[in-house]
C-alpha cells in the first residue's frame, strides 16, 4: 500500500527457513555465500542464528528476516526498521529487558534507541510522533479503500483532503468504478475476513463453479492456505482438467452470483497468457490467467458459528473475493505464487541464483538444459528446484 519500501536486498540472499530440521541445503548456501552488502563494506553477523541451529532449537527463524536487517547505511531508516522489526517478530519469545537484545543482529543503533525508550518510558516519541503525524494518518486512511493507491491517496491529501467523507462530498473528485465500491463497502471490507466466512464463501463459488461444469475444481489460496484465521480477502484458484475450457468460467460465475443477487462488484481482466507468450516468453511478476476481483454479499446466516446479533442493521456482509483460472498446466505454479506470502518472491530468487532456473506463476524453465519443467503439484516444483518440501503454513513471512 506504499508505506513498504520495495525491498532492495542483495541477489545474493534467498530465503530459509531454518527450525530444528531446517532446509539444509539452503543453510549451507547462506553460509557459502560471502554475505557483504553491495552499497557497503558491512559483513551479515549470522552467528545468532547458527547458534539457534547449533542448539538444535526449534526456532522458527526466517534468514531473510535477519538478512532484512543487515544494517547499511543508505537503504534508509524505514527498511531498516522493517528489518529489525521482522528480526523481533521471528524470536521464539519476546524480549524481557534489554539484555534481551544482546547478539541479536541488525538491531541498528536507531532501532536499540527506541526499544530502550519504550522500556524506560513505555513508549517511544519517535514512533507516538508518526502515528500522530497528520500525512501519515491521512495517507494509511485513504489508502485504505478498495481502489485507492498511494499515488490517488496522495494526490487527495495534496488537495487538502484529510477525511473519507471529505473525499466523498468533493464534486471535482470523479471516482472510478473500483474506489465507488470501496467507498461503498468501506465499513464491511476494511473489517477482516475470518476462517469460517472464507468457508462459507467457497461453498458459494464452488456450487456457482460447477453450473458451469462438474469438473471444477476450487482451492482456497493466499493467507488462508497458509493457515492464517483472517484475511483482507478470500482467494480461490479455480481448474478444470480439459485444456480450453476455463475461458468461459469466470463470466459464467459472475453472471451467476449477479442472478442470485450477491455480486456488488466485479472486475474481470481475461487472460493475456496468449498475447505475451509471442513473440517470447518472458518471466514475470504478474501473471496473465484470467481472473477477477469480486465484492460478494455473503449471508450472515451461510457463516458456521454465526450468532444473531439483534443490534446488527443487515443480515450481510460485503466480502472481497479474488478467482484466478489457470490452464491446467500451469496450476502448481499459480497454486505456489497464489498461496504467497513474499516466500514466493524468495524462491524466484533462490531458482534464479542457485539453480540457473526462471520460477513464476506460470513455469519453471530450467537455463541450464534450456527445458521447461512440468509440474503437477508444489511438491513437483520443490524437487525440481532440489528443495525439501516447504509446507504452505511455514511460509507466512
Ligand atoms: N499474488 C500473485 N499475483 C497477484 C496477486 C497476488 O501471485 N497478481 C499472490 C501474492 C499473495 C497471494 O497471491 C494472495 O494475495 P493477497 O490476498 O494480497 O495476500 P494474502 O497473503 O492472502 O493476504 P490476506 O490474508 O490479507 O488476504
Ligand atoms: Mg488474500
Amino acid at each position: 500500500k506504499g508505506f513498504c519500501v520495495e525491498d532492495t536486498l542483495s541477489d545474493k540472499v534467498t530465503h530459509i527457513i531454518a527450525e530444528a530440521n531446517p532446509a539444509h541445503e539452503l543453510w549451507s548456501w547462506l553460509h557459502g555465500q560471502s554475505l557483504t552488502d553491495p552499497d557497503s563494506t558491512n559483513v551479515l553477523d549470522i552467528s545468532w542464528f547458527t547458534e539457534s541451529m547449533e542448539a538444535g532449537r526449534p526456532v522458527l527463524v526466517e534468514a531473510k528476516h535477519c538478512i532484512q536487517n543487515f544494517p547499511s547505511d543508505n537503504k534508509g531508516a524505514c527498511v531498516g526498521f522493517r528489518r529489525a522489526a521482522s528480526v523481533l517478530k521471528s524470536l521464539p519469545k519476546p524480549l524481557r529487558c534489554l539484555k534481551d537484545m544482546e547478539g541479536l543482529p541488525c538491531l541498528g543503533d536507531d532501532t536499540k534507541a527506541i526499544i530502550e525508550e519504550i522500556y524506560e518510558c513505555g513508549s517511544s516519541s519517535r514512533v507516538e510522533n508518526i502515528l500522530s503525524d497528520e500525512k501519515y494518518q491521512t495517507l494509511k486512511l485513504f489508502t485504505s479503500v478498495f481502489g485507492v493507491g498511494p499515488k490517488t491517496g496522495d494526490k487527495w491529501y495534496r488537495r487538502g483532503l484529510r477525511a473519507l467523507e471529505q473525499v466523498h462530498s468533493e464534486p471535482s473528485i470523479q471516482l472510478n468504478k473500483m474506489q465507488a465500491a470501496g467507498f461503498l463497502y468501506y465499513e464491511d471490507i476494511s473489517k477482516p475476513v475470518s476462517r469460517a466466512e472464507a468457508k462459507a464463501v467457497g461453498c458459494i463459488i464452488e456450487e456457482v463453479a460447477s453450473c458451469f461444469s462438474s469438473s471444477v475444481t476450487i482451492t482456497l489460496t493466499g493467507g488462508f492456505r497458509r493457515g492464517k484465521e483472517f484475511g483482507h480477502d478470500v482467494d480461490f484458484l479455480l481448474s478444470i482438467p480439459e485444456p480450453g475450457k476455463e475461458d468461459g468460467l469466470l463470466p459464467a460465475v459472475i453472471d451467476r452470483l449477479r442472478k442470485q443477487g450477491i455480486l456488488l462488484y466485479s472486475d474481470l481482466q481475461e487472460s493475456t497468457l496468449q498475447q505475451w507468450k509471442r513473440p517470447s516468453r518472458c518471466f514475470d511478476s504478474m501473471d496473465h490467467f484470467q481472473k477477477c476481483f469480486l465484492i460478494v454479499k455473503l449471508w450472515t446466516r451461510l457463516v458456521e458459528g454465526h450468532r444473531e446479533d439483534p443490534s446488527s442493521r443487515r443480515d450481510w456482509k460485503a466480502v472481497r473475493v479474488d478467482l484466478v483460472v489457470p490452464p491446467v498446466d500451469c496450476y502448481a505454479f499459480a497454486l505456489l505464487g497464489w498461496s504467497g506470502s513474499t516466500f514466493e518472491r524468495d524462491l524466484r530468487r533462490f531458482a534464479r541464483l542457485e539453480r540457473r532456473m526462471l520460477l513464476d506463476n506460470h513455469a519453471l524453465y530450467d537455463k541450464t538444459t534450456n527445458t521447461f519443467l512440468q509440474a503437477k503439484t508444489e511438491e513437483d516444483i520443490f524437487a525440481h528446484l532440489g528443495l525439501d518440501y516447504i509446507e504452505p503454513w511455514q511460509r507466512n513471512a
